[in-house]
């Protein structure tokens, strides 16, 4: 077979044929390949080759040292989702790159539902390299991001939310992230996603019948046929819980923003360290020690939390330590939780009740610090406002409390246990259309409540099964996948 040659980065590439330009300029036709592993040193490498030149490109790179085949002839036969051993070489002039193994899984039965190649050779950036190169030289293209996943999308072997849970496992900064994308690889979402356009459709046709037998097509609807209640029950109600799961999944997916605030000096920093279980802030007696915001991420109960220690707020003159306070504030409006700490020895003063007044309407959990101070079984004594907050003592010395600390914040989330939780949906995008569905199918109903002409009726479930199917991916325009798949690693 010869091949035009062209250049591109210094590698010479075989000029593919090419069939229907993408909007990124590439062909969905092209054999396509990458480094499937993680950029640095490491035991293994694997790149991964897929389309209808992958087998062809295997047969010119690789040698069996195995088999009825052995090395040097390349008219082997490569044995469906089997491991073969051999050697790497370069046709160009025999040399031996590398000892490999080579998998090859035809199509369908493939993560593509292509042709795929995967070539594990040693993890080194020079090796995987070199071989990527040969790679490209003898026939494929250099993948771009997601396109491997995306490829499994467009041949139906996975809808766009499991594409898009590729991606979160990938991610995932916790167990609670990791299980919540898992389930949605599995096809969770997906399953519910489906039943409602199911049940969306049924009506849909129900509706669509009446209207062809109506002589004017705006007739109201024949009573019993279409009730609203089927459609709360069946759509509304379902939509609205995955609807309310988002808050849920998306503190999952990307972690849960806690601000530590309080006045100076109450141990805002040291209670930081000790929930990050190590000694990250700068503590000293004086207070105004902290100005910066500090940041750490630690995860508690399989979920990731960002801790932002900030300064202490007070009436200051002090340049420096004003912008500190600017920042604490900030901090604060963007947290989803704050914890205002307090000191149990001393009483509270105004400075307290200031930051108390600008907290207390918002997510707060009041911690009471410096336990280790007062004599043994006493309780400082609170005003009632701060009380009825159920503060919880600590001591950020000692660590007493710290436990008990760290299981209110997962309840004060609203997490609590939800690492096992059922499916939920943790993006913006599908929040943004189970809404937008929500409202035609609310609409929908008060349709039929209200007896307006079927023709409306027919409109309203209509939208809605729009906005359900663009969540899973059906009719999907090439810009939206462009979109979600540039998100993703090249390789994956
Ligand atoms: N006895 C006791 N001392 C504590 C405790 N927590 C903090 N301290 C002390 O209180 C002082 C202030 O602690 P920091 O953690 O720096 O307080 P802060 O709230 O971050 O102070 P600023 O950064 O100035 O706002 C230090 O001397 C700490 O050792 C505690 O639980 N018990
Ligand atoms: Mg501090």
């Amino acid at each position: 077979m010869t091949q035009r040659l062209t250049t591109e980065g210094g590698i010479k590439i075989a000029a593919q044929p090419r069939s229907t330009i993408g909007p990124l300029g590439r062909t969905e036709n092209d054999t396509i390949a990458a480094i499937g592993t993680a950029a640095g040193r490491g035991g293994i490498g694997i790149i991964r080759i897929s389309g209808g030149r992958a087998a062809d490109i295997a047969r010119a790179l690789f040698r069996p040292l195995r088999g009825a085949h052995r090395a040097n002839n390349s008219e082997f036969a490569l044995k469906p989702h089997h491991l073969s051993y051999g050697i790497l070489i370069n046709p160009a002039d025999s040399e031996k790159v590398d000892e490999v193994l080579l998998a090859f899984m035809p199509a369908p039965h493939s993560y593509t539902r292509e042709d795929v190649i995967e070539i594990q050779c040693h993890g080194g950036n020079i090796v995987l390299h070199k071989i990527l190169g040969l790679v490209l030289m003898n026939g494929a293209r250099l993948a771009e991001g997601g396109e491997f996943t995306r490829r499994a999308f467009i041949n139906g072997r996975i809808d766009l939310t499991q594409a898009e849970a590729v991606a979160d496992l990938i991610n995932a900064r916790s167990e609670g992230a990791m299980k919540m994308a898992a389930r949605q690889l599995s096809g969770g979402l997906k399953k519910q996603i489906q039943g409602l356009i199911a049940h969306l459709r049924d009506m849909l046709a129900d509706v669509e019948a009446e209207l062809e037998f109506s002589e004017d097509g705006v007739t109201g609807l024949t009573a019993g046929t279409i009730t609203s209640a089927a459609l709360k029950e069946r759509v509304i109600g379902p939509m609205r819980k995955i609807a309310e799961s988002y808050q849920l999944g998306r503190a999952l997916k990307e972690g849960y923003r806690l601000a530590i605030v309080g006045k100076p000096n109450v141990g805002k920093s040291s209670l930081f360290n000790r929930l990050i279980e190590r000694e990250k802030a700068i503590v000293t007696p004086f207070p105004g020690t902290t100005r910066d915001p500090v940041e750490a991420s630690v995860t508690i109960e399989n979920i990731a939390i960002d801790f932002i220690d900030t300064a202490g707020m007070r009436q200051s003159h002090n340049p420096v330590e004003c912008i500190g306070i600017q920042k604490s504030q900030e901090a604060m409006q963007t947290v989803d939780l704050s914890l205002f700490v307090v000191e149990s020895q001393a009483p509270l003063d105004d400075d307290d009740h200031r930051i108390f007044q600008q907290v207390h309407e918002s997510n707060m959990l009041l911690v009471v610090n410096k336990t280790d101070l007062l004599d043994s079984g006493d309780r400082p004594m609170l005003p009632m406002a701060y009380a009825q907050r159920d503060p919880v003592f600590i001591s950020a010395k000692s660590g007493a409390g710290i436990d008990v600390l760290k299981k209110r914040i997962v309840q004060s989330c609203g997490l609590q246990g939800q690492g096992e939780c059922e499916a939920v949906i943790c993006d913006l995008r599908h929040k943004v259309a189970i809404e937008a569905a929500l409202g035609e199918a609310c609409h929908a109903a008060e349709s039929i409540d209200e007896n307006r002409p079927m023709d409306m009726l027919a409109m309203d479930l209509k939208h809605a099964l729009v906005q359900l199917q663009a969540i899973i991916g059906e009719g999907a325009a090439p810009d939206v996948l462009d979109a979600i798949f540039q998100k993703f690693c090249i390789g994956k």
